[in-house]
């Protein structure tokens, strides 16, 4: 992808998200309705999680709490009074809108909220993530027209080809609130990479009899701790209803590049770079996140990056990342919440080359390749969130891309998963 057509993505998503925005701001600001009366709100729930971000500022308990039309309004009810699934809603009051089970973003995203002063969090998370098939531009391939393709001049795929690749990561998200608009936070986690792959060219190649183990499946795996992140939240402004929260993150180099397989040759080589756990590098991952609150539910939208930073030991670094988020959480009653969310995400090939790997690689197999890493996805994400009562929060969401343009070859992405359990205290 060329640098013209990444910044007319950019700005394209940008302005979709700041569309999807403005019309169901506009949406439900309609129709004041009639404000609830203090009784409906539930002191049990109320205190359940005072002080997380999303408290948005009232100082008392009425939707009296701010004058102004807009928050007027959005003390009304868009959908009415209700009582679904046996679980009142107690919404209304913006004086303790942070307690509410779409506090957090979905479970797929990280940053979208602070902790007020000397309160701690800590989540674990989890995400699966699918590969399978391989894919040029936006176009799927056969394993057969995966074998023995020419990119950017040079044929690859000769020797085998990477068919599908599982990524499972334990993370462990740990928060604390320095003060009511700082917030620390650091996320060691684990990796575990998987992949699968089919042997020499069993469809017919040009270069002579088929040898003998062509078409045979074989598998590589390495797992380990991965690059730790960590960094700041700064709640730079909150309004009645609204927040906007600057993400100053990074990465440390703690997961390992450099560790070889045996497969398929007997022989230990290097592993290829979507099995690599960490960058190598120190990363920037800074992000920003503007949320705003409504009696049913909440909309956000987010940009966060991943910018490597210098060159790691190996002589590359991994390309840049850009995610642009837009998210509706519905708040079915206070406890459960229903997310849908639109990700844009932009990844750069790498910037150099492993030194380890003579140019003769790139021509086994595409995972060697530099070239062969970059791309953009459109994904959409469908997730719900429970809080669980006593500081406690869980959340789920399923991920599928429905538009993807891979540099080289790669392997498309497919279904993924993301959940979370968390607790404040
Ligand atoms: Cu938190």
């Amino acid at each position: 992808m060329s640098r013209f057509q990444f910044t007319l993505q950019l700005a394209g998503a940008f302005f979709a998200g700041i569309a999807t925005y403005l019309v169901v701001t506009t949406a439900f600001s309609q129709d004041p309705g009639e404000a609830p009366s203090l009784s409906d709100i539930s002191p049990v729930e109320l205190a359940m999680e005072e002080g997380e971000s999303g408290d948005v500022g009232c100082t008392s308990n009425g939707c009296d709490c701010c004058s102004s039309q807009s928050c007027g309004s959005r003390c009304g009810s868009f959908l009415g009074p209700c009582d679904w699934f046996g679980c009142h809603r107690d919404s209304y009051s913006h004086h303790k809108r942070g307690g509410l089970a779409d506090k957090h973003a979905p479970a797929g995203l990280m940053g979208g909220h602070v902790h007020k002063k000397g309160q701690w969090m800590f989540e674990y998370k989890y995400m699966n993530m699918y590969m399978r098939g391989n894919r040029m531009g936006t176009t799927n391939v056969s394993d057969a027209a995966a074998f023995d393709v020419n990119i950017n001049g040079s044929v690859t795929n000769a020797q085998a080809i990477p068919t599908n690749m599982t990524m499972e990561m334990h993370m462990l998200h740990i928060m604390y609130g320095w003060s009511d608009e700082i917030s620390l936070y650091a996320m060691p986690m684990v990796t575990s990479l998987t992949m699968d792959h089919m042997r020499d060219n069993p469809f017919g190649t040009p270069l002579g009899p088929m040898p003998a183990l062509a078409g045979q499946p074989f598998t590589t795996h390495n797992d380990g701790i991965d690059d730790v992140v960590f960094g700041a939240l700064w709640k730079a402004y909150e309004g009645c209803t609204d927040e906007l929260i600057f993400n100053f993150g990074f990465s440390v180099p703690t997961g390992d590049i450099d560790r070889q397989t045996s497969a398929p040759f007997g022989v230990p080589i290097d592993l290829p770079y979507p099995m690599r756990i960490g960058s190598g590098t120190f990363d920037f991952r800074p992000g920003v996140t503007y949320r705003s609150n409504y009696d049913h539910g909440s909309i956000g939208l987010q940009y966060t990056a991943d910018l490597t930073l210098g060159t790691n030991s190996e002589g590359y670094a991994l390309g840049d990342e850009h995610k642009i988020n837009a998210w509706y959480s519905w708040l079915v009653c206070d406890r459960l919440a229903l997310s849908f969310r639109v990700e844009n995400h932009w990844r750069n090939n790498i910037d150099g080359a492993d030194v380890d790997q003579n140019a003769g690689t790139m021509g086994f197999i595409s995972t060697n390749r530099s070239d062969s890493r970059g791309g953009f996805w459109t994904n959409l994400g469908y997730g719900g969130s429970l809080l669980l009562g006593d500081g406690y929060l869980m959340n789920f969401e399923a991920v599928h891309p429905v538009y993807q343009d891979l540099d080289g070859i790669q392997l498309s992405n497919d279904w993924y998963f993301n959940a979370g359990l968390s607790k404040a205290f």
